[in-house]
């Protein structure tokens, strides 16, 4: 709990099993009420792992891809009642010392959307941002800022929290299944008036934290410049896309056909829980 919220903090996991542990054993338990994994489909044993941590875990029936993951992550963690929910990389990438710091403003009813920032602080390259990532992180958070009049000092760090009234709001299910789903989120947060905050965040790259290669990141850029140039055309009456319609499906919409917890249920808050268990049903 931080000022009285209930904080959850939602894992994406693929291939996970070499760095879940270390991530886990950061993450500051006075503050964060509850953690949910979701695997999709991993070809190693971060189930298992997750598992034997006693973390509440998902399975999904198949490798749906980075954005489904969030989708799931974020119906379960309304599903348990959260306030407040932080989006942290199984990968070790994000440091989870900063919850404390991220909680606080997500919580002081301020900000509705916080992300951390590589970006702030100055340092990424020096933390092993590869180049062409770097160039590419500046020049689309520019034209990004131009084209749906925010201030951010980057769009894509996968290191944030979000309210429950975004959450419950934003047309989360209108959205992409694959990397660009978080960009096209934060570009909803905007077009719907949310707050955004900002704190910094250390940069770390090593080979277990970057999966994405130059072919994925360059689909995933012209996802960027897509949303933003939708975003922007549709702020001028000129356009219409889902992800930025206010009655686009959301997340109570969503189904959960393609996911289930009947192999993962463990730790304490499951167990008590039996009859939570759901099956898979196709
Ligand atoms: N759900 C899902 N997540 C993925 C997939 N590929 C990568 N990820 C996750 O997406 C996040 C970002 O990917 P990553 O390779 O670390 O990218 P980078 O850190 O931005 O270079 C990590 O938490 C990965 O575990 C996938 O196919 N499905
Ligand atoms: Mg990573």
């Amino acid at each position: 709990m931080m000022n009285g919220k209930k904080v959850v903090v939602v894992m994406p996991a693929y291939n996970a099993a070499a760095t879940l542990e270390r991530t886990y054993a950061e993450i500051p338990m006075d503050i964060v009420d509850e953690i949910i994994l979701v695997d999709d489909a991993s070809r190693d044993n971060t189930i298992e792992h997750a598992r034997r941590l006693g973390i509440r875990c998902f399975l999904h029936e198949r490798n749906w891809g980075y954005g489904r993951n969030q989708k799931t992550c974020y119906s379960e963690a309304l599903k348990l009642g959260a306030d407040v929910v932080i989006m942290l990389h199984p990968d070790y990438q994000y440091t989870p010392k900063i919850i404390p710091a991220i909680a606080n403003l997500a919580t002081c009813g301020e900000y509705d959307v916080i992300i951390a920032s590589r970006i702030l602080g100055g340092k990424s390259l020096q933390g092993g941002m590869p180049v062409y990532k770097y160039v590419s992180n500046r020049f689309l958070t520019a034209a990004q800022n131009l084209l749906i009049g925010a201030k951010l000092s980057e769009y894509h760090t996968g290191y944030r929290a979000f309210t429950r009234a975004v959450l419950e709001k934003l047309p989360l299910w209108e959205n992409s299944d694959d990397f660009v789903f978080d960009n096209q989120m934060l570009a909803q947060a905007v077009f719907f008036g949310f707050n955004i905050g900002e704190v910094s965040c250390p940069t770390k790259y090593f080979d277990e934290a970057s999966s994405i290669n130059f072919s994925r990141s360059v689909t995933y850029g012209l996802g960027v410049l897509n949303t933003s140039l939708r975003f922007f055309l549709q702020k001028l009456g000129w356009a219409e896309h889902p992800i930025f319609n206010k009655d686009g499906k959301g997340l109570k919409d969503a189904s959960n056909e393609y996911y289930s917890d009947k192999s993962c249920c463990a730790g304490p808050t499951c167990q008590s829980d039996p009859v939570a268990l759901k099956k898979f049903s196709g």
